[in-house]
């Protein structure tokens, strides 16, 4: 399995929309340096094909590459990883089974690469492209008890791990409070983006619960942040091992 529970990793996500060229480059080179663990790849919009991104990311990087769908054009079997994200806090029933159904026959050939994980949407203020995009509802940041139910329901149905998502440039990340409750009621590993743009709120991610961490837009906006956050979580994973001899 790509994400334990037993460490805590980092994720890049790379919009691939917004990268290409110099800028690229420049994004993958300070994934390696800061020792990111994954890039993520997947968005919102399709101007490009997604197999072009993730060859390109190959090219440049051992960095494993997950590919995170948003919309059934970003499919491939290029990438090391494929998350089949059912999105369990929403009721929109082609995203919930549809569009796995069209991708089945194709992701069959690539079954050892597949994780199924149950996507949560977080509402963290004004409506996110994946709320609008997804024509679904967040589940309200005060009402972790609904979080910890859907969760729940998703490991019961199967997945392979949650993601706790507030949605790609939120303006605020999941809240702790929601991150713990959630951690705490699951066996599976629990991921958390969406908003994170300081290695403070990576911190505080981390130590709610989060077992991974993915970020996107905070990259692009702060250069620090990315050897920021692998900083924190090194620091996190020694003292865990500290801990336990
Ligand atoms: C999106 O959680 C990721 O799925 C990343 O979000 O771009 O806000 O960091 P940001």
């Amino acid at each position: 399995m790509m994400i334990s529970r037993n460490r805590k990793s980092l994720a890049l996500l790379l919009d691939p929309d917004k990268t290409e060229g110099p800028a690229l480059a420049d994004v993958i080179k300070r994934a390696v340096d800061a020792g990111a663990d994954f890039i993520f790849t997947g968005g919102s919009l399709t101007f490009n094909p997604i197999d072009k991104l993730v060859l390109e990311v190959k090219k440049r990087c051992s960095i494993p590459v997950v590919l995170f769908p948003g919309n059934l054009m970003q499919i491939t079997d290029k990438a090391d990883y494929v998350i089949l994200p059912s999105l369990i806090s929403g009721r929109n029933p082609e995203l919930l089974i549809g569009n796995h159904v069209i991708a089945a026959p194709f992701l069959k050939k690539i079954r050892e690469k597949v994780i199924p994980a149950g996507y949560i949407l977080i509402g963290r203020g004004t409506r996110t492209s994946v709320e609008y995009m997804s024509n679904t509802e967040p589940i309200p940041p005060g009402k972790p008890d609904i979080a910890i139910a859907t969760a729940i329901a998703g490991e019961l149905l199967g997945m392979k791990l949650i993601y706790l998502e507030a949605g790609s440039g939120a303006e605020n990340p999941v809240p702790a409070r929601v991150i713990t409750a959630v951690r705490g009621s699951l066996t599976l590993p629990l991921i958390v983006g969406g908003g994170m743009r300081t290695a403070t709120a990576v911190r505080e991610a981390y130590m709610a619960g989060a077992d991974m961490i993915v970020v996107g837009n905070g990259v692009e906006e702060n250069c620090t942040l990315l050897t920021e956050a692998c900083q924190v979580r090194d620091n996190i994973n020694l003292k865990r091992k500290e801990a336990t001899g």
